[in-house]
């Protein structure tokens, strides 16, 4: 019996050490900082949120924070070709009402634009790639993913061999 409880409580310790381990290495970003996601200043300033996102690393599990009044914007996820020609009739995902957020739960490139009329062509679009975490200090150093992946397989482990000592004692 007492054996059973210090097995659970060695679980929910691993379940929440995960947690913990996952929150450190998830990062939330504001897009476009101070400026939020609007058209940006300038006119016809494409370049806006790509200068925003260059140098910064995307990791799994990371969050953007997409700053806008609800009705005066929009965050549609699209695909790269509606991105690049602003075509926002076939959106993956809408947020509409703002502020939003949205979790990068997958590696590879993202692109949000506004499907307001004339806001992505005046520049309010945004292009990430998501690549696995932990993050590093400059994008495409050290090889991260090793590191991430062996405090997987032990967070793992750890669950398995707690919960089979909760079902075998
Ligand atoms: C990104 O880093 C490079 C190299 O350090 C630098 O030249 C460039 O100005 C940086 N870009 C931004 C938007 O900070
Ligand atoms: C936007 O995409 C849709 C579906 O792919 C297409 O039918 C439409 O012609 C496109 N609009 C423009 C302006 O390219
Ligand atoms: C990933 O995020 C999208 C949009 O934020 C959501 O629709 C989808 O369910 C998420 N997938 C997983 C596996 O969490
Ligand atoms: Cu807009």
């Amino acid at each position: 019996m007492a054996i059973k409880i210090i097995s659970a409580a060695a679980l929910v310790a691993v379940v929440l050490a995960s947690t913990v381990l996952q929150s450190t290495y998830a990062a939330s970003f504001t897009v476009g900082d101070n400026t939020g996601w609007t058209v940006p200043p300038g006119g016809g300033n494409n370049e806006f949120y790509d200068n925003w996102a260059e140098n910064k690393t995307f990791v799994v599990g990371d969050i953007l924070d997409f700053n806008f009044a609800t009705g005066a914007h929009n965050v549609a996820e699209v695909s790269e070709a509606d991105y690049d020609t602003c075509n926002g009739t076939n959106p993956i995902a809408t947020h509409g009402t703002g502020p939003a957020s949205v979790t990068l739960n997958r590696t590879g490139e993202y692109h949000f634009i506004c499907t307001v009329p004339g806001h992505c062509i005046g520049g309010q679009k945004l292009s990430v790639e998501v690549r696995n975490g932990p993050r590093s200090g400059t994008p495409g150093s050290s090889p991260n993913g090793s590191s991430s992946a062996s405090s997987l397989v032990a967070a793992v482990s750890l669950s398995i061999m707690s919960v089979a000592l909760v079902l075998f004692c």
